[in-house]
């Protein structure tokens, strides 16, 4: 096989410099722990390609959905000749989500196409053009969900101008927001969003649960179910952007049902394909269907493959209950990781939605640094780890939903020892 120093040199003079890797060595396979590299080296995967393998790379229901599939046809159109599957992905989304009342879903290919998506129908329904978000948000790289993310460096410098009309609320953060309840936090959100929007030119209020890129940014308790109610009082959509959290990551179907959450969209990507891509967006019907027939769509939303995939990985986590194993996941992580150094302010999250804020001892000052070296020493001793955070101080950890317990445990210890460099 051609060793990953040989792969790196012909990277460099085809691939675009602009597309980065988290690690020099290039895959060869994977499993539901563990990637091994064309050298033969094994890494213990706490990255899930970014919260996309919940069932496990190459999951035994997943390849063989998709094969059948690959045999029978691989691509249609579900806007020239339609499928049951693009169909029964649409009821798994619609049965899945919370939320009581009729729903309606529409399938994509990215997240970002989600999200963009879910901007449309709380436009086209609410005839409003602003759109709220947070600070810390992320919702993807195309020009309108660049600008519905927060961080300059490396997503949005030099690519503006930007899409108008998009305004940006503060965030219950509650280690860098003085300690304010969730409450709290809301209502100062509100006075941005009434001051410098007004409640009548909003089309929707959109935001993640609990933040990812952002820095797995867990807003206080309240903070989520009064902005949402705010959103109700004044017509505006309140979409929840479950994209990273969704699909049994966080130790439930969606992150929203931990507060009893009825988002009026939810936009799905990630976890949902078992590795394919594959994006939805699922709400109120009366919302999705304000759209005009052919006002929706793309070539490649909902393909048949991806369908499959879809519906086997689904299938997986009903069977494997990985809800309940995202839950034993975050709990055995959380255990190993109960004696802090003094560097690290907070381990937080939820389920196998973990992360680790890195801060100078004795401040919250963001400690960038370390976090880096933290990360480099996980990588070096075959740990593959993540970073994120406005301040890029943030240490994050998305097993595999289907980790091997033992290679979870061998996982920390290889970062036990990292923290200790
Ligand atoms: N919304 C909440 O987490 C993707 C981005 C990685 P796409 N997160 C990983 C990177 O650096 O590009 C994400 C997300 C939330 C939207 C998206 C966008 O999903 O499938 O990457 O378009």
């Amino acid at each position: 096989m051609t060793s990953s120093e040989e792969l790196h040199k012909r990277r460099l003079a085809a691939v675009a410099k602009g597309v980065g890797s988290v690690i020099p060595s290039y895959v060869a396979s994977a499993g539901g722990g563990t990637l091994t590299d064309v050298d033969g080296r094994e890494w213990i995967d706490f990255a899930s390609g970014i919260a996309v393998t919940n069932v496990g790379n190459a999951a035994p229901r997943v390849v063989e959905a998709v094969r059948a599939q690959v045999e029978r046809f691989t691509h249609t159109c579900f806007m020239v000749a339609p499928y049951e599957s693009y169909v029964t992905v649409c009821e798994q989304l619609i049965d899945l989500t919370p939320g009581s009342f009729e729903k309606r879903a529409a399938l994509f290919n990215s997240g970002a196409e989600a999200v963009e998506n879910a901007v449309k129908i709380a436009r086209h329904a609410t005839g409003r053009p602003a759109v709220v978000v947070f600070d810390h948000a992320y919702h993807g790289r195309t020009n309108l969900t660049m600008a519905l993310t927060a961080k300059n460096m490396p997503y949005k410098h030099r690519f503006g101008p930007f899409a108008p009309e998009v305004y940006r609320a503060p965030m219950s953060y509650p280690l860098r927001d003085g300690g304010l309840t969730g409450p709290e936090a809301a209502r100062r959100a509100i006075d941005v969003i009434e001051k410098q929007v007004g409640g009548s030119n909003v089309a929707a209020v959109l935001i993640e649960p609990i933040q990812g890129e952002g820095g797995f940014v867990v807003p206080a308790p309240g903070f989520l179910p009064a902005v949402a109610a705010w959103a109700k009082a004044n017509g505006a959509v309140f979409i929840a952007d479950e994209i990273q959290t969704g699909f049994a990551r966080t130790g439930q179907w969606f992150a929203s049902e931990d507060e009893g959450l009825e988002p009026d969209l939810i936009t799905t990507a990630k976890g949902m394909g078992g590795g394919l891509p594959i994006a939805g967006v699922v709400g109120r019907a009366d919302l999705m269907d304000a759209v005009h027939a052919g006002g929706l769509g793309g070539t490649y939303g909902g393909n048949p493959v991806a369908c499959a995939a879809a519906l086997a990985a689904i299938e997986t986590m009903r069977e494997l209950d990985l809800n309940a194993a995202a839950r034993r996941i975050g709990d055995t992580i959380k255990a190993a990781l109960a004696d802090l150094d003094p560097g690290v302010a907070e381990v937080r999250g939820r389920g196998a939605m973990i992360a680790m804020e890195f801060v100078i001892p004795g401040t919250i000052e963001p400690d960038a640094t370390r976090t880096a070296a933290v990360s480099k020493a996980c990588h070096e001793a075959g740990l593959l780890t993540l970073t994120c955070g406005t301040y890029g101080n943030v240490l994050r950890f998305l097993p595999p939903l289907v980790i091997p317990d033992e290679d979870l445990r061998r996982g920390l210890d290889i970062l036990r020892a990292a923290l200790l460099t």
